[in-house]
């Protein structure tokens, strides 16, 4: 399939400066020739344009830092992004912090009866208002997509509940506030944390998961944080946790998603090249997207 490339340069989503350059890193690090180079027709949209903080007028009382500029970039996101499929391209985002995959599965998840999600991060990214303990909205993307949290955010595209729980699988999670813990529970989210990770391997959780939603969906999003990777394989984030899902173990879920062709949408997110070390964390971006995408040694 086409694949259209749509860069996200959107830091407002938490606060540390620099991820807006992370489209750039990861074209610097050669993402479109080494799609081109297994053979896709890769077209390059260019970066959603966002605006500067402060620049869009408040006009809601809330504690999400930069509330509106988030919103309104989301709605530009959703646009171009269900321009895309309504085009029959795959479309692959590059961020910019997490709280784009609102914009992302607004555009996406119109076009599918069940949409899958497969959340591969550190963190569940389920907060809402109440329960965020820091008012960032790349903590709370996940959580808008279910309808849950601020109507500045579950409205993006027009409706509300863009995924449902049963069909969310969160792979690398290790760290997650009490909050997101009760919602996990309380709706029946399937998360394979660190723990079972290690106990099962990344053979069998990628199996599972595989088995898990392609029974029941009709398409599947890959939203994939830098951060659930081991901050010693991608440095370059802006929240990154020790004890991660390795190099080789991300390659392989890669792999196996592939094969599997179940994925029709995918974004990467959270690469900082200002934190990163010598771009890194947008080479190991721009590899796990050329396995994501069939590349084979032989
Ligand atoms: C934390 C951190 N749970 C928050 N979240 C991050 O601010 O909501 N998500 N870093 O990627
Ligand atoms: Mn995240
Ligand atoms: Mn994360
Ligand atoms: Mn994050």
């Amino acid at each position: 399939k086409d694949i259209t490339i749509i860069g996200v340069p959107m830091d407002l989503g938490q606060t540390r400066r620099g991820v807006d350059m992370g489209p750039s890193a990861i074209r610097y690090a050669g993402i479109v020739e080494r799609l081109e180079d297994i053979n896709y027709n890769v077209q390059d949209f260019g970066d959603i344009e966002i605006a500067r903080p402060g620049t869009i007028e408040e006009t809601i009382e809330t504690n999400l830092k930069n509330l509106q500029e988030v919103s309104t970039a989301s709605e530009k996101l959703a646009d171009t992004v269900s321009n895309v499929i309504q085009e029959n391209r795959f479309p692959l985002v590059l961020g910019g912090d997490h709280s784009i995959a609102i914009g992302s599965l607004a555009g996406i998840a119109k076009h599918y009866e069940n949409l899958g999600v497969i959340w591969y991060d550190a963190h569940g990214d389920l907060n809402t208002a109440d329960t965020s303990p820091s008012g960032n909205i790349h903590g709370m993307p996940l959580a808008a997509s279910l309808g849950i949290g601020h109507e500045s955010l579950t409205g993006i595209g027009g409706y509300e509940q863009k995924v449902k729980p049963e069909n969310i699988v969160i792979i690398g999670a290790r760290s997650l506030d009490e909050g997101e813990k009760e919602l996990i529970k309380e709706r029946g989210i399937k998360v394979y944390t660190m723990h079972e990770i290690d106990r099962i391997g990344m053979t069998r959780v990628m199996e599972e998961t595989i088995e898990y939603l392609s029974k029941k969906t009709d398409g599947v999003h890959l939203s994939l944080d830098l951060d659930g990777l081991d901050p010693l394989d991608a440095p370059g984030v802006g929240t990154p946790v020790l004890g991660g899902i390795s190099y080789r173990e991300s390659h392989l879920a890669m792999e196996m998603l592939a094969e599997s062709q179940i994925i029709t949408s995918a974004e990467f997110v959270e690469v900082n090249p200002i934190l990163d070390e010598r771009n890194k964390t947008a080479t190991v971006a721009v590899a796990l997207m050329g396995s994501l995408f069939g590349e084979k040694l032989l």
